[in-house]
């Protein structure tokens, strides 16, 4: 069994082939959830585990669950999966490598006929991004329980257009009840979106622990008025109050360094006119840390500051913390490890900047992470690049992390 290996070149055709659906012209993937392009790329993901044998489920959030038998199913499933939705300027890799790396794994076991005792299974969360709809991690965080299936299927985009009505015309409105399913352990294969690996040239990550993340909606109300004829004094000003927002909480992360993160990547001003000084200001802030307490020292700090700055400028800041997601441990890490000392990769311990599904998965089952290094450490971006072997490096980790779970029984006739 140690010296199974999945087919490399046969995984980079597939996340080549993925990449094609929204695909943009510097080279990334533009697949935002629940579009049809979304629906393209789930009807693929389910092609291919069909072509190998599994059973396919689709839940009331549209996850979708690839089903592998093992010898007993009635033992629960080792897991993995992750993403196919993307970022408006995604990559070809950010979410796409974890599910295909499953995939992949499928189609190994397929061929030489490996036969596991527990089942196998691969899944694809919805709108892992929380890019088109928010939150982020919003299939996944249904499953576990974190968030209302009710509340989540009445969410609504930038258009007005509710999130279960996409679901229903895309074709993956399942009937399968949330949370269901008789997981034992959930694995997920993922670029790292940082530099470390790159920088001390390292297979694999060996992922200890996923940051923690507070999401924010901030609404600056001001009062339109003209840009020529009310003097400064007089202002009340939406757009320059936002901006000394969110140049403050750069400063906060900076007062927080080494590992404090914060941005703004959101923002609709109203009316939008070059001589109207704007009358309100939305915009959102993400503010991130390792580390619970300090994470809650940045909220009080930033929330303080937004009702002191309310007060000075005579502007209304509303500011609606909607999803707050503490650091969380995986707790099958030393699988991934074991894996990859078998395997003679090199792998440090490290942890994860960026949400993932296995972060809400670790509420339910032990769960474990594998990164791989990703060019320039660069993600979210239509640049984003790795190699085929180290895709094909991870891609063995995890299946060997997943084999340690699933135990094994034959390989071949
Ligand atoms: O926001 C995140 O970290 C992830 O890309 N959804
Ligand atoms: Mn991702
Ligand atoms: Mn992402």
């Amino acid at each position: 069994m140690n010296d199974l290996r999945i087919k490399g070149n046969r995984l980079w055709d597939s996340i080549m082939e993925m990449a094609k659906i929204g695909a943009t012209k510097k080279g990334g993937c533009n697949r935002l959830a629940l579009t049809d392009l979304d629906r393209q790329a789930r009807d693929l993901f389910c092609e291919w585990c069909i072509s190998v044998g599994c059973d396919i489920s689709v839940d009331q959030i549209g996850n979708i669950f690839a089903r592998r038998s093992g010898v007993d199913d009635t033992l629960p499933a080792v897991c993995t999966g992750s993403h196919l939705d993307t970022q408006p300027t995604g990559g070809k890799f950010d979410g796409v490598y974890g599910v295909l790396s499953g995939v992949e794994i499928l189609r190994t076991l397929h061929e030489n006929n490996v036969k596991t005792k527990a089942p196998i299974e691969v899944s694809v969360w919805t709108n892992e991004e929380g890019s088109r709809f928010s939150p982020a991690m919003q299939g996944s965080g249904v499953y576990v329980g974190r968030f209302s299936l009710e509340e989540e299927w009445d969410k609504r985009d930038i258009d007005g257009i509710r999130l279960k009505d996409e679901l229903e015309r895309i074709g993956y409105l399942g009937d399968q009840k949330v949370g269901s399913r008789n997981m034992g352990a959930f694995f997920e294969a993922h670029i790292e979106q940082g530099p470390i690996l790159e920088d001390e040239n390292i297979d694999i990550g060996v992922v200890r622990l996923g940051q923690g993340i507070r999401w924010y909606d901030v609404e600056v109300v001001g009062r339109e008025s003209h840009a020529g004829t009310t003097p400064m004094h007089l202002r009340a000003d939406a757009m320059a109050a936002s901006a000394d927002i969110i140049s403050q909480i750069e400063q906060l992360a900076g007062r927080n360094a080494p590992n404090a993160v914060a941005t703004t990547g959101f923002m609709q001003i109203y009316p939008n006119s070059r001589n109207t000084i704007p009358g309100t200001v939305n915009f959102s802030v993400d503010l991130r840390n390792p580390d619970a307490d300090i994470l809650a020292a940045m909220d009080k700090e930033f929330q303080a500051y937004c009702k002191k700055l309310a007060a000075d400028r005579g502007v209304i800041v509303n500011v609606d913390h909607f999803w707050y997601f503490e650091p969380v441990e995986f707790k099958a890490s030393d699988n991934v490890k074991i894996a990859a000392e078998k395997m003679g990769y090199s792998h440090i311990d490290i942890y994860a900047g960026a949400g993932h599904d296995a972060c809400y998965m670790a509420d339910i089952v032990p769960s474990g992470m594998v990164f791989t290094p990703c060019e320039g450490g660069i993600s979210h971006n239509e640049i984003e690049n790795t190699t085929p072997e180290q895709c094909e490096a991870g891609c063995n980790v995890l299946m060997h992390a997943m084999l340690e779970s699933a135990g094994l029984v034959s390989v071949g006739d």
